[in-house]
């Protein structure tokens, strides 16, 4: 099929002739430029961010993808949504959406999209109204905390999340489990130019009152806060006045109290007051350098907002106590120190609010045991990521996506064998990339990447960013898909992309160099033990329960899990949750990097095609048969084709499909009858089938014009 002028391309790649990467994205540009924004390849959806409201999400438009199956209609969000959700309903299959995409490609939007038509669609009354509310109302509490402006969007979710919705046997909401991963907390104390803060900051300054604002000791401007670039405190088209009040209402409904948002606010408050303690070069006795606090009237005030003695708070800050067996040794810390360890403190505090916001939430939501419940988990979670400079946070995040991949690619096979199966049709083996060997290079237990990053923190003596550098490049030095200068300068390659601190790694979606600097401290994650403890000895309830390890006979508690080896149990544990269910794939696209509606690049595009591996989808959908399609709905569209079938056909749907297949004389090599579907092999017969059905209806056509003009 060529891709005609005028024409809105195919509705599913899967019938792309040619197939390659060219044709795939023209396309998508094609469709993108009619304002066809969704386009599958099988049942998967393609998204591109349209940057526009467009009329196709009302309740007019929930009505009829409910009504309808997957196919009948134009590629749709909704059209997805109705398929898991029937289809957990109806024949009990856990099912989860997998929403994937780089910065700003849509995907939290295609969440909200699919909560929202689920929660349109499923039981009704009041206390099942009152469940998908606050299941609903999860999303303006969990974007305030955890969203921020950036460069790339506007409202970019700086965590991932994983959301399960528990239905009873009828298909009605019980309530959910929301699991975060990784929250940016660096975001905390400092930010990109032309980026913000978490939005739940500016909302505060925006939309409290007087009289909160007082209470919580903080002055509206946002200028005066040092956690705060100066150049962006407004977005636009956001009001942080009215996103405030929205956030209240929705802490509201999900059933925190009065008194939790209270100090939910404090503490953020307590975040914003931190950064402007301001510390200074001192000197001790001995002229060895120290630190001191400027103005001891912030540290009064914090003192005073959470119930802290101030003195304390400062010592904390600006010293560090060594225990050994024997004694207890206290150093002054120098300026860099000190600010390092303030601002350390400010993450700290702020991820683990945020966690304890979701903690909270899940409470609200959570389902007693006892009853039998299908679930459909939810995954909003960061795409790829290939900057300039890639530190541990992307490190993470494309493992993240290795593993995702590896699902991807495994699931989608096992999907096709399985409905080949169920219709008893003989399975094809399919040849693909299996990605094992690069998650196995970052995951395996003993020597895995990050097995020898949590070897290296944890080993004593002197370690360092260079030392861990060091032993990926003798252990790897012949893995086929890692890089570094000293590997490279082994096979006389010399490629001056690549820093003497980095390490590259060929992930699935293409090279990414890594640098180690602050590997070695991401990966550790400490907090000195004085902050913990003097955050312990707060008199603010929430505070305190945020740094359970400060109570000093918690103290000798075994060192936490490193950062590395939480994400990966995380990681694990949700691959153990997607491989149990039935998967929906949902991959967003963003179409231009300026956020701009009706624009679309063609070299952006083709990145993101790449990364999300959409060519390769369609080469393992179309290896077998590469459109399949029930009796009933199959017959209806082609029925026209044959006398026998045209214009009434009393048999039954198999019946008639062989007739009209049979009487166009197609090979049989090209088909094959499943029990409930009939398989063709390859898009060249659909297209055959397609181009006959449009003379048909052209000759139908005129026939009707000469009948209706001879009764004239
Ligand atoms: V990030 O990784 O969290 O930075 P997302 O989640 O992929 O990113 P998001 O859903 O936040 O992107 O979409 C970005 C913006 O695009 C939204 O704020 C909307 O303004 C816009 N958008 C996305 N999808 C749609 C849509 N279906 N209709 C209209 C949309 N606008
Ligand atoms: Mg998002």
């Amino acid at each position: 099929m060529t891709l005609l002028e005028g024409s809105v391309g195919v509705e599913d790649l899967v019938l792309l002739e040619p197939l390659d990467q060219e044709s795939l994205i023209r396309n998508l540009q094609l469709r993108y430029e009619k304002k066809e924004i969704y386009t599958y390849i099988g049942n998967v959806l393609v998204s591109v961010n349209p940057y526009q409201q467009l009329p196709i999400y009302d309740l007019e438009f929930v009505a009829k993808y409910r009504d309808y199956t997957f196919y009948e209609l134009k590629p749709h969000i909704y059209a997805l949504a109705n398929m898991a959700y029937q289809s957990l309903r109806d024949q009990d299959r856990d099912q989860c959406i997998l929403i994937t995409g780089e910065s700003g490609a849509g995907k939290t939007e295609a969440s909200k999209l699919v909560m929202s038509y689920v929660a349109a669609v499923c039981g009704k009354g009041e206390q099942v109204n009152s469940v998908k509310e606050q299941l609903l109302q999860s999303n303006p509490v969990l974007e305030a905390f955890g969203n921020a402006k950036t460069i790339r969007n506007n409202n970019s979710s700086r965590f991932g999340k994983y959301m399960d919705i528990e239905f009873d046997f009828k298909g009605s909401p019980l309530g959910g489990v929301i699991t975060n991963y990784l929250l940016e907390k660096s975001r905390v104390v400092k930010q990109l130019e032309g980026e913000r803060n978490f939005h739940i900051f500016y909302q505060l300054l925006a939309g409290a009152d007087a009289q909160l604002l007082k209470a919580l000791k903080l002055e509206r401007d946002t200028g005066g806060y040092a956690y705060l670039n100066l150049d962006t405190s407004r977005v636009d088209g956001m009001d942080d006045d009215a996103n405030f009040k929205v956030l209240q209402s929705a802490m509201t409904v999900i059933g925190f109290s009065e008194e939790e948002i209270r100090q939910v606010l404090e503490v953020a408050a307590l975040v914003l007051k931190l950064g402007n303690v301001e510390l200074v070069n001192e000197f001790q006795a001995n002229g060895v350098p120290a630190s001191g606090i400027r103005d001891g009237r912030g540290v009064q005030e914090i003192g005073e907002l959470v119930g802290l003695n101030s003195v304390e708070l400062e010592r904390a800050l600006c010293s560090r106590t060594m225990e050994t067996a024997k004694e207890k040794v206290v150093t002054a810390l120098n300026v860099v120190q000190a600010q390092y360890a303030r601002d350390a403190l400010a993450k700290n505090i702020y991820s683990r609010l945020f966690n304890w916001l979701v903690n909270r939430i899940n409470e609200s939501i959570k389902v007693g045991t006892g009853e039998k419940r299908k679930v459909m988990g939810v995954l909003d979670i960061y795409g790829f990521e290939i900057l300039e400079d890639n530190s541990f946070e992307q490190f993470v995040i494309n493992y993240c996506n290795e593993k995702l991949q590896q699902v991807f690619i495994e699931m989608t096979l096992k999907e096709e064998q399985e409905e080949y199966e169920r219709e008893g049709i003989p399975w094809v083996k399919v040849d693909y990339f299996d990605n094992g060997v690069i998650c196995n290079l970052i995951e395996h237990n003993q020597r895995g990447i990050l097995a020898m990053l949590d070897e290296e923190c944890l080993r004593p003596g002197v370690v360092s960013d260079s030392t861990f550098l060091a032993k990926l490049n003798q252990l790897f030095s012949k893995h086929s898909h890692y890089e570094s200068k000293v590997t490279q300068n082994a096979q006389r390659q010399y490629d001056h992309s690549m820093g003497l601190s980095c390490f590259r790694i060929c992930h699935y979606a293409g090279k990414v160099t890594y640098n180690v600097n602050s590997f070695i401290d991401k990966n550790n994650d400490l907090l000195f033990r004085d902050l913990s403890q003097a955050m312990w000895k707060a008199r603010h309830p929430l505070l305190r329960s945020l740094f359970p390890e400060g109570d000093p006979k918690q103290a000798s508690l075994k060192r936490p899990p490193t950062a590395g080896a939480q994400f990966k149990s995380s990681v694990t544990t949700l691959m153990k949750n997607l491989y149990s269910k039935n998967p929906n794939y949902i991959r967003c696209i963003k179409p231009n990097e300026h956020q701009q509606r009706g624009h679309f690049s063609f070299e952006l595009v083709s990145v993101q095609a790449r990364y999300l591996g959409l060519l390769e989808n369609v080469r393992v959908r179309r290896a077998g048969y590469a459109y399949r399609q029930v009796y009933g709905s199959f017959l209806e569209r082609y029925r026209l084709l044959s006398r026998s079938t045209w214009p009434r056909w009393n048999g039954g749907d198999r019946e008639g499909v062989e007739k009209v297949l049979g009487e166009l004389s197609i090979s049989s090599e090209e088909l094959a009858f499943g029990k409930t579907k009939i398989f063709i092999r390859s898009p060249k017969t659909l297209f055959y089938l397609e181009e006959h059905r449009r003379l048909r209806l052209q000759q139908l056509a005129t026939l009707i014009q000469k009948t209706y003009r001879g009764w004239r």
